[in-house]
């Protein structure tokens, strides 16, 4: 494996070192990205997160032909919701909340089919799955750990949603010292102005979290 490879980022070039690296894969679930999961029962429209499914797909055959680390994660909850907030099962109005029964099995509990993650993109055996708790995904997890028995410094960061667990999950990285390059067109929101506003958030201010790229620039140098 190559020891340094540059992505042509904004706001400066990303340099990374693969071995040193990891494809991180956040909440592809069915619960956020298909209907009839918690997403759509906050009156969001999911078709808005499918775009991101074709270009992810690409950067994660060729980041495993390319030998990289990828790891995935899934926002849920334990089937008794003992690791579920009462802030976060009791906000907003939705049609479901969190552990009730809807069309793919109990919203946002592990072990449902609708927390998994789609078909089109399933985890490899021996990729990584951090379930989480939280929209980070270091929160009440063993992420850390593992980067750091691996010697993983730098986070290719990709999934739903941009300006939640994507952001959060960046932030979280970046206060531990991981550098993260976000790829802009694998990363979704359901709302247009977060999607913009929260990618330039990350690159703003000479990168005050991390890096943004569009797919085709790291695929160009895989
Ligand atoms: C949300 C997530 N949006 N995966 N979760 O609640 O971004």
């Amino acid at each position: 494996m190559v020891d340094r490879l540059v992505v042509d980022a904004s706001p400066h070039p990303f340099a990374f070192s693969p071995p040193h690296t990891a494809l991180i894969v956040i909440d592809m679930q069915r619960d956020f990205v298909e209907p009839g999961g918690f997403g759509e029962t906050l009156g969001n429209d999911v078709s808005m997160l499918r775009k991101v499914v074709p270009p992810l797909v690409a950067v994660l055959a060729a980041t495993r032909d390319a030998g990289i680390a990828v790891i995935h994660t899934r926002e849920g909850h334990l089937p008794d919701l003992s690791d579920c907030p009462p802030a976060k099962l009791n906000r907003a109005s939705p049609s479901l909340r969190i552990g009730d029964p809807g069309p793919r099995g109990r919203i946002l509990i592990r072990g449902e089919y609708g927390h998994d993650i789609i078909d089109e993109l399933t985890p490899l055996d021996g990729e990584l799955v951090v379930d989480k708790p939280g929209k980070g995904s270091f929160y009440g997890t063993s992420l850390q750990e593992h980067l750091e028995a691996r010697g993983i410094t730098s986070l290719i960061v990709t999934g739903v949603t941009t300006e939640v667990c994507v952001h959060t999950t960046v932030r979280e990285a970046n206060d531990r010292g991981y550098e993260c390059l976000v790829l802009s067109d694998c990363v979704g929101s359901y709302f247009e102005e977060f999607q913009r506003a929260g990618l330039a958030m990350i690159a703003a201010q000479g990168g005050i979290f991390g890096w943004v790229a569009p797919s085709e620039n790291y695929l160009k140098v895989m």
